[in-house]
């Protein structure tokens, strides 16, 4: 941790949780250009707003993934040996994963995400839908080795990383995740995971910028969780909320932009921006050679009828 970041955690009596925030809000504002990571849009109101986004008209990727997990769930459910532990890497709302539950006899569920209250709150829900359901929440950031809870070590393993949360990463990012679970999967794992695909760019560029503007909220949220848990004060209503689709580089990126800032830590230049997400959009040969660079073997894969989206299976390779 850096000097900055520890002298605040022990001014604040931050959590372990909350110190990483602060370190890494500390490093990646002193970087120029200035950047936060996605990881933290999803506190308990950026988890709420990004449920809302997965419901506008303009973001496709979800309801894409879901109707292919519905249309293809017989399918997609056999690769899941009975008796698996299903791992799902950054589960958000269950709502994907229920649609599996009732094709595959699991023999417990692991929900791993960084937003702990969320987290307790669905699995809390789905042990009330599936009584006979073993659901073993983890609170961890899944982008870093983490431990498996010890009633699952025996079972066989899959992964589930659906939502295209894959095309957060930079490439070399998504190279180290794709490893990483795979160590923590162990020998033999599987994986099922959603990939959006390269398409039009007026179609993404409204997905990034809907219309009634629940992705600028979402964005914007961050500095108001700074303001909230670190004790900032961004004056948020100074950013506007930018996507734009570089093409060369196969992503969506957002900026905050403003013109002036009364932030007492970092001045901003007019029209400095802060570099939020990355959203990368791959072609399937493009996923499958990362795939297979990155420790796993695609066996199979399903997409919509307008090749929007698509889901993997994959083995870990020996
Ligand atoms: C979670 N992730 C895959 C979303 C995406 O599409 O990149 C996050 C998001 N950001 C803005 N809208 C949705």
């Amino acid at each position: 941790m850096n000097v900055r970041a520890t002298a605040l955690a022990e001014v604040h009596h931050f959590d372990e949780q909350s110190s990483a925030f602060a370190r890494d809000v500390i490093d990646d504002l002193s970087r120029h250009p200035k950047r936060l990571s996605p990881k933290y849009f999803y506190d308990a109101a950026g988890s709420e707003l990004f449920e809302q986004i997965t419901l506008l008209p303009e973001y496709y990727p979800t309801r894409t993934e879901l109707a292919i997990l519905q249309d293809y769930g017989r399918a997609i459910s056999s690769i899941i040996p009975k008796g698996a532990a299903l791992v799902e890497f950054g589960a958000g709302s269950t709502t994907k994963v229920r649609l599996l539950l009732g094709e595959c006899g699991l023999g417990a569920y692991v929900p791993v995400d960084i937003s702990g209250e969320f987290l307790k709150t669905q699995a809390e829900a789905l042990r009330a839908d599936f009584p006979s359901l073993q659901v073993y929440p983890v609170t961890a950031d899944f982008s870093a080795p983490f431990e498996l809870p010890d009633a699952v070590r025996a079972m066989p393993k899959v992964g589930f990383f659906p939502g295209s949360t894959l095309g957060n990463f930079e490439p070399h990012e998504a190279c180290a995740f794709l490893h990483s679970a795979r160590e923590i999967l162990g020998r033999g794992a599987r994986m099922v995971i959603g990939v959006d695909l390269e398409k039009d760019e007026r179609v993404l560029y409204d997905a990034y910028n809907d219309s009634a503007g629940v992705t600028a909220r979402f964005n914007l949220n961050v500095l108001h969780r700074i303001n909230r848990e670190l004790g900032g004060d961004f004056d948020v209503g100074a950013f506007i909320h930018r996507a734009i689709y570089n093409r060369e580089k196969h992503r969506i990126s957002k900026k905050a932009l403003t013109a002036r800032v009364l932030g007492r830590k970092f001045s901003f230049r007019p029209g400095e921006s802060i570099h939020t997400e990355n959203s990368y959009k791959y072609s399937l040969e493009r996923f499958t050679a990362l795939a297979r660079g990155s420790g796993w073997k695609p066996f199979e894969s399903w997409t919509d009828a307008a090749g929007m989206f698509s889901v993997h299976a994959m083995v870990a390779s020996d």
